[in-house]
C-alpha cells in the first residue's frame, strides 16, 4: 500500500513541478523552431509513458496485494494483449523518431544560397574564416599551420585561399536573415560548436570537416559554448555571435586581415610577434590584466618571485619561462592544477619573442 501511494505521489509531484515551475527555452533566434517542436514532442510522449506506467504499477500494487487465500493466474499466451502492447509501443516509437527524420534531412541539406563561414576550434578558443569575394574557402591542412604567419593552416598555393578573411577572436558577426553554413574543423581535440539560441550544435572532430546551417532571425548577441569536454580550460572556451544588419556586418568584416602567402614578410617588432603568438596560443588560459584564469596571469609576472606547489620559490626569468613553455609540468605554481600541454614546436626565436612580450607586461 505504502509503495502504491508513493508512486501516485511521485506522478502528482512530477506533474505539479512541471506546471508550477516550467522549464523555459532560451529565446529562439534562428529558423530552427522545428527543433523546439521535436523536443516538446519527445517530452510529451515521455511524460505520457511515465504517468501511465507509474499509475499502472501503483494500481497493481494496491489491487493485487498479497492475500494468502488468493492464487495467481497463469496466462502464458495472450495474443490480444501482445498485439495491443506492440501497437502502442510502435505508435510511440514512430512519434519519437519519424518527425525528427524530416527535420534532420533539412538540417543536413543547407540551402543553395547559404554563405559559408569556417569555425576553427582549438584548446581553448574559437576563430573564424570568411571566404572573401570568391565565396570559396582556400584548402587548409595542419601541415601549413604557422603560429605567426598562417594560424589557420591555409594552403599558400591555393588561389581560393588568398582572399580569405581571418577573424582571430571569439566574437563572430553574422548578417540577419541570410542562411549561413558553418564548416568546422579542430586543430587538436574534440570540441562542439553550440549556440543555444540557434538550436544547433555539432562536434568538431580532428581530421574531419563537419557542418551545420541556420538562418539568424533576430538581431542581438548570443553565447557560443563549447559543448564537448576538451581539456582543463573547457569552461573558458566561449564566444559570442552578434547578429546585425548587412551594412554593420560588412563594416565589421572589413577590419580583419586577408590571408596572402606573400604577406608574411612585413617587419614587426619582436614584442609584437610575441603578442601574436600569445593571442593564438596562450591567452585563452593566461590573462594579461591580472584576472584569474586557468593558468597564472602574465600581468607583473616577469621578475616576480613565484611560489611553487612544493612550497619552494623561483624567480620568473627567461630560463623559468622557457622551461614553463616547453615543459610546463616541470614546475607547477601553487594554487594551479597544471596540465598545460607543451609548446615544444616553437623555435628559439618564437620562444624569445614570447618571453620579451611577457616582460613588457611587467613594465
Ligand atoms: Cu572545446
Amino acid at each position: 500500500m505504502a509503495i502504491g501511494i508513493a508512486l501516485i505521489l511521485l506522478v502528482v509531484g512530477t506533474l505539479a513541478f512541471h506546471f508550477w515551475s516550467p522549464w523555459t527555452y532560451s529565446e529562439l533566434a534562428s529558423n530552427w523552431g522545428q527543433i523546439d517542436s521535436m523536443l516538446s514532442l519527445t517530452f510529451v510522449v515521455s511524460a505520457i509513458v511515465f504517468v501511465v506506467i507509474n499509475l499502472f504499477v501503483a494500481v497493481c500494487v494496491i489491487r493485487f496485494r498479497y492475500d494468502k487465500d488468493r492464487k495467481a493466474d497463469f496466462d502464458p499466451e495472450n495474443k490480444k494483449m501482445e498485439w495491443i502492447l506492440i501497437g502502442i509501443t510502435t505508435v510511440g516509437v514512430i512519434m519519437l523518431l519519424a518527425p525528427g527524420l524530416f527535420v534532420y534531412s533539412e538540417f543536413v541539406n543547407p540551402p543553395e544560397e547559404a554563405h559559408v563561414v569556417e569555425v576553427v576550434g582549438q584548446q581553448f578558443a574559437w576563430s573564424f574564416r570568411f571566404p572573401g569575394e570568391d565565396g570559396v574557402l582556400g584548402l587548409s591542412d595542419m601541415r601549413f599551420v604557422n603560429i605567426i604567419s598562417n594560424p589557420f593552416g591555409i594552403d599558400p598555393d591555393d588561389p581560393a585561399g588568398h582572399d580569405d578573411i581571418l577573424v582571430q577572436q571569439e566574437e563572430l558577426h553574422l548578417p540577419i536573415g541570410q542562411p549561413v553554413k558553418t564548416q568546422m574543423r579542430s586543430k587538436d581535440v574534440l570540441h562542439n560548436f553550440y549556440v543555444p539560441n540557434f538550436r544547433v550544435k555539432m562536434d568538431l572532430v580532428p581530421g574531419l570537416v563537419t557542418s551545420l546551417w541556420f538562418t539568424p532571425t533576430k538581431t542581438g548577441t548570443f553565447d557560443i559554448a563549447c559543448a564537448e569536454y576538451c581539456g582543463n580550460g573547457h569552461h573558458t572556451m566561449g564566444g559570442k555571435v552578434v547578429v546585425e544588419d548587412q551594412a554593420s556586418f560588412e563594416n565589421w568584416l572589413a577590419q580583419f586581415p586577408v590571408f596572402k602567402s606573400e604577406d608574411s614578410q612585413v617587419e614587426v617588432s619582436i614584442e609584437e610577434i610575441g603578442s601574436r603568438i600569445a593571442q593564438s596560443a596562450c591567452l585563452s588560459c593566461h590573462s594579461i590584466d591580472g584576472s584569474p584564469s586557468v593558468g597564472p596571469t602574465w600581468l607583473g609576472l616577469y621578475g616576480k618571485q613565484e611560489t611553487l606547489s612544493d612550497g619552494s620559490t623561483v624567480s620568473v626569468d627567461d630560463d623559468y619561462l622557457r622551461e614553463s613553455i616547453v615543459d610546463p609540468n616541470a614546475k607547477i605554481v601553487q594554487g594551479y592544477a597544471g596540465g598545460m600541454s607543451a609548446f615544444a614546436n616553437l623555435s628559439d626565436d618564437e620562444l624569445n619573442a614570447l618571453i620579451r612580450y611577457i616582460e613588457t607586461l611587467s613594465e
